[in-house]
């Protein structure tokens, strides 16, 4: 698998699937949500409420991940994941890591190559970011998948050069 970097809006990325950092409602927010459902227009927050509705009534689990379609987005899907606020000192790593595993593993049921990732739980959610970023690359380097690129979309240099510094 490949892992590329790109500094830039994950809404204006072409693959096959886009992950959102969201939250359990599935309804939308700020950051990468809120561009995602303002972007992709309604038939995505179609699809998310239909989820809650069948499958996730209680909202979606930190740490899970659930596809609807792409909407207008130059992608297929979107891949809903929603990270773990930070809890200082003392977080556990794993909701987070987790979040990328499973995102992966919704893109290998649906057949997804390419899959392009934010920085999740980095804004709102207030993980650091050089935490995050080593979380985020072990974890996508250690996954077993057929996805064959990986793209990290950060919006920031800051973003950028915590995850460049991790791959090196
Ligand atoms: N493209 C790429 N990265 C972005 C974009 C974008 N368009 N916009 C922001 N970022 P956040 P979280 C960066 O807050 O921390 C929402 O309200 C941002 O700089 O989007 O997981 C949800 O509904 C940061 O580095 O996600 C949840 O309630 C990273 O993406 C909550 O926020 C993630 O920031 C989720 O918080």
């Amino acid at each position: 698998m490949k892992i590329t970097l790109v500094r830039g809006d994950i809404t204006e990325q072409h693959a096959d699937a886009l992950v959102n950092a969201a939250n359990s409602s599935l309804l939308g927010g700020g950051g990468v949500d809120g561009a995602i459902h303002r972007k992709g227009g309604p038939d995505i927050l179609a699809e998310c409420r239909a989820l809650r509705a069948s499958r996730f009534g209680r909202g979606l689990p930190t740490g899970q991940a659930v596809a609807t379609t792409a909407g207008r987005l130059h992608a297929r899907w979107v891949i809903h994941t929603v990270g773990p606020v930070h809890q200082g000192a003392d977080s556990d790593p794993e909701p987070l890591a987790s979040c990328y595993r499973e995102s992966l593993r919704v893109a290998d049921e649906l057949g997804a190559r390419t899959v392009a990732f934010p920085a999740i739980s980095t804004g709102v959610y207030r993980w650091p970011m050089e935490d995050a970023a080593r979380i985020a690359v072990d974890t996508v380097k250690a996954a077993r998948t057929s996805v064959e690129e990986v793209r990290f979309v950060l919006f920031d240099d800051r973003a950028h050069e915590a995850f460049a510094a991790r791959l090196r």
